[in-house]
């Protein structure tokens, strides 16, 4: 396979200066027809790198990885039609954005220059640098990235799949329910209102409480919060896992009267009565169930990792692609590796993690490909704008591995602010749309680093 000159040592510092080359590339494939992108399945089936998943994480580094390496050089096999900016949907639930600015067609978003395998990836063969397709074709590979996200466990809830959307019960973790969050805060008009988290890993830690927190914004200047209870059950032992934005998050909670719970795990809805099903995991009363009725019930469901990957080679004990926590290479297979969601990086999993990441991994790839061993190390970050109104935030940012803050700005972000507010509600889709996706934002370490030394 050819491929284009390129100095490895510096791939990532040059991701910036491609940055408007990529802008006029966007308004250029919204013009052409998107069937161009998707492979012709009759020719190739072997490329330099295969990347599994076009969502945040794939997306970030398959465009970066195919300029670099030409056309036809990366393939991204993904399913869906439609690439969602999954961080909008707390504002959606709220009614602070449409839905259909959190969506962009997938033929949109593709990298002009990888080729689209629209379909799933049902097996993996590291063994033989192979995966093989839901319709059976196999695609083989010189390097693989998989980065397929997590998994949406709606039946594990008795009764939530067929639930949802339906009679107060919703979710911002669908396409298909997050705007039933917004009818249903708006329709509300008083008595319990649950909020859940569950008590396994999630995409976002923070999102089941945020929406609690604009729900009840909204219930207040409604004039109807004095006849509304309000109350968040976690699976797990804390509201956050960092005390700086916990011990912040706590004092909202008791100045607003939300009733945090701990180590309840929703486990059934029964909609007839109105009730939601808790277990009791730890304290005086573990191994019990606690029943609750409900009018408004907000559930963030169980979550893990995707099952075609747990029963892959590629899996660690728990199902999370196994890669090495600093260089994100598979700790088993050396031509593989794996981002976002579905990794085994021990760090809360946000796209913002993703922004350090990919540039980690395109750094370490291509110096694979070019032969440079100057190796790039990921330290954990991850961020979370803890949206507590419709004109303030927290914004939480931190590292996973270290569980110190790691703030970009220069004052103490653990306080509620309008600005930080206006950041993510306002700047930073702009930021994701273009240039998240097209391979070219690395995250704010940067900025970080110039407010430090300033
Ligand atoms: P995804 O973006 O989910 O993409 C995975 C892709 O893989 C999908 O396109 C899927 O179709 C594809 N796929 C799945 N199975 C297969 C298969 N078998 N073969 C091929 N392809 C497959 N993050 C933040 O940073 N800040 C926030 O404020 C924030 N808020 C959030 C609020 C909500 C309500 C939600 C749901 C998420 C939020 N997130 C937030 C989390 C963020 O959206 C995810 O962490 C991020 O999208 C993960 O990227 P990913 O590429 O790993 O997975
Ligand atoms: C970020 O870079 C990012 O990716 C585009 C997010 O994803 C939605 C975030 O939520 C955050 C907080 C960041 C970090 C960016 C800044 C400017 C602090």
């Amino acid at each position: 396979m050819v491929l284009a000159s390129f100095s490895p040592l510096s791939s990532v510092a040059r991701l910036g200066a491609r940055s408007s080359a990529f802008q006029s590339r966007r308004f250029l494939a919204q013009a052409v027809s998107a069937t161009p992108k998707i492979q012709d399945q009759a020719k190739a089936s072997s490329y330099k790198v295969v990347v599994v998943g076009g969502g945040s994480a794939g997306l970030a580094v398959a465009s970066t990885l195919s300029e670099t390496l030409g056309s036809k050089a990366v393939a991204v096999i993904e399913p869906s039609d439609v690439h969602y900016y999954q961080p909008l949907w707390t504002f959606v639930g709220a009614g602070l954005k449409t839905f259909d600015e959190s969506k962009m067609a997938m033929s949109e978003v593709m990298p002009e220059k990888a080729q689209w395998i629209k379909d799933s990836v049902a097996s993996f063969d590291p063994k033989k640098n192979t995966v093989t397709l839901a319709n059976g074709e196999s695609i083989s590979y010189d390097y693989l990235v998989v980065a397929a996200g997590i998994q949406v466990n709606w039946g594990k809830i008795k009764n939530l799949p067929e639930t949802l959307g339906k009679n107060g019960v919703t979710s911002n973790y669908s396409p298909n329910s997050v705007e039933k969050t917004d009818e249903f805060i708006k329709a509300f008009k008083g008595g319990n209102a649950l909020f859940t988290m569950p008590s396994t890993p999630i995409k976002c830690a923070g999102a089941p409480q945020k929406i609690m927190y604009l729900a009840e914004e909204q219930w207040r200047k409604a004039g109807i919060r004095t006849k509304t209870d309000i109350k968040y059950f976690t699976g797990l032992g804390k509201i956050f896992a960092i005390d700086k934005y916990a011990n912040e998050l706590l004092k909202i909670c008791k100045a607003r009267n939300l009733n945090v719970n701990y180590f309840t795990d929703l486990a059934e809805i029964r909609p007839d009565s109105k009730e939601a099903v808790f277990n009791v995991l730890g304290g005086e009363a573990k191994g019990t169930q606690l029943t609750l009725s409900y009018d408004f019930l907000h559930v963030t469901p169980p979550m893990g990792a995707p099952e075609f990957i747990k029963s892959s080679p590629l899996s660690n004990a728990d199902g999370w692609v196994d890669v090495d926590k600093e260089t994100l290479r598979h700790n088993k297979f050396q031509n593989v590796y794996a981002l976002g969601d579905c990794s085994s990086l021990p760090t809360s999993k946000t796209a913002a993690a993703i922004t350090s990441q990919s540039a980690v991994l395109k750094n370490n790839l291509l110096g694979d490909i070019f032969g440079d061993k100057q190796v790039a190390k990921y330290d954990g970050y991850t961020s979370c704008p803890l949206i507590t109104g419709s004109d303030k935030l927290i914004l939480a940012e931190f590292s996973g591995y270290t569980g110190q803050p790691q703030e970009t700005f220069p004052f103490d972000q653990s306080k509620e602010r309008l600005s930080t507010y206006l950041l993510t509600k306002e700047i930073i889709p702009e930021i994701y749309w273009k240039s998240m996706v097209k391979g070219t934002w690395d995250g704010p370490g940067k900025y970080r680093k110039l407010f430090r030394s300033a």
